[in-house]
């Protein structure tokens, strides 16, 4: 299938952000998880810049790519988080203008994209299944964005048993199914797009009925189930020196 990608433009704030209700999947991750590598993976071009130094970038990477006949559809390279100060989960403001519900509703009260088109995908890495900040990622998104899935990345650096044990693992913190991908080999990178398609083309599920994304795991639970990672990211969010 031919896939068209280019760079539309950096947003640093709502204002930025496109508004023609075009359909948008926004990749969100800790940094140097692999969020912009699955970007030109995905494309199969480098449109988006991969670093050597992590979270240096706190823009959102607007990318607009179209596949075969389909629609077009926007791409987030979204900043890492783990650096920025302040929020509750770290998140810079421009993530949670983007995810956020001031993102649905513009300062002047009117409707902003179409929030019902916008899906959300959580990068995990899978050596370190269950960090407390990817945890916390994904709680923070449960109620803000319905259409969201996890994907776990560099899945080319395990063993078969460390992968069956990280997949294990990731899908019993999450409670949640988990897509390994990698952007070196190409696996899952069609399962992403299959992915994608069903989170940005499924009718809007009905707000009226819990879903199961209002559902979290309990923390006994996901503490349990981390075990040693989660001693890891117990410190706060800091910002690194530039
Ligand atoms: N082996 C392997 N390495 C990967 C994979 N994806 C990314 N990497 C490497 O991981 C590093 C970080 O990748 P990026 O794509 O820049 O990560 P990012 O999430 O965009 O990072 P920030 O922009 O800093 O938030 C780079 O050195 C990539 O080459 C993968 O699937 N497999
Ligand atoms: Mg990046």
């Amino acid at each position: 299938m031919n896939i068209e990608a280019s760079f539309l433009r950096s947003a640093a704030s709502a204002g930025d952000l496109p508004r023609d209700g075009l359909a948008a999947v926004a990749l969100v991750g800790r940094s140097n998880v692999g969020k912009s590598s699955l970007i030109n993976a995905l494309v199969r071009q480098r449109v988006a810049r991969t670093s050597g130094a992590p979270g240096k970038t706190r823009l959102a990477n607007i990318y607009r790519v179209v596949r075969g006949h389909a629609a077009a559809m926007y791409v987030f390279d979204l900043p890492g988080f783990g650096y920025a100060r302040g929020g509750n989960t770290g998140f810079d403001e421009i993530v949670q203008a983007v995810l956020g519900r001031d993102r649905q509703r513009g300062k002047d009260g009117a409707a902003g994209p179409a929030a019902s088109a916008l899906a959300a995908i959580l990068l995990v890495d899978s050596r370190h299944p269950g960090l407390a900040s990817d945890i916390e990622a994904w709680r923070w998104l449960a109620p803000v964005v319905e259409r969201r899935a996890i994907v776990a990345t560099k899945i080319d650096k395990l063993t078969r048993g460390e992968r069956i044990r990280a997949l294990g693992q990731l899908e019993s913190v999450f409670e949640h199914p988990v897509l390994p991908v990698s952007a070196v080999t190409g696996e899952g990178l069609d399962e992403t797009w299959k992915l994608i398609d069903k989170l940005v083309n499924r009718p809007r599920p009905n707000s009226s009925s819990p879903s199961s994304s209002q559902r979290r795991p309990p923390p006994a639970k996901a503490a349990a189930a981390t075990g040693r990672a989660m001693d890891e990211t117990t410190r706060p969010p800091r910002r690194r020196k530039r």
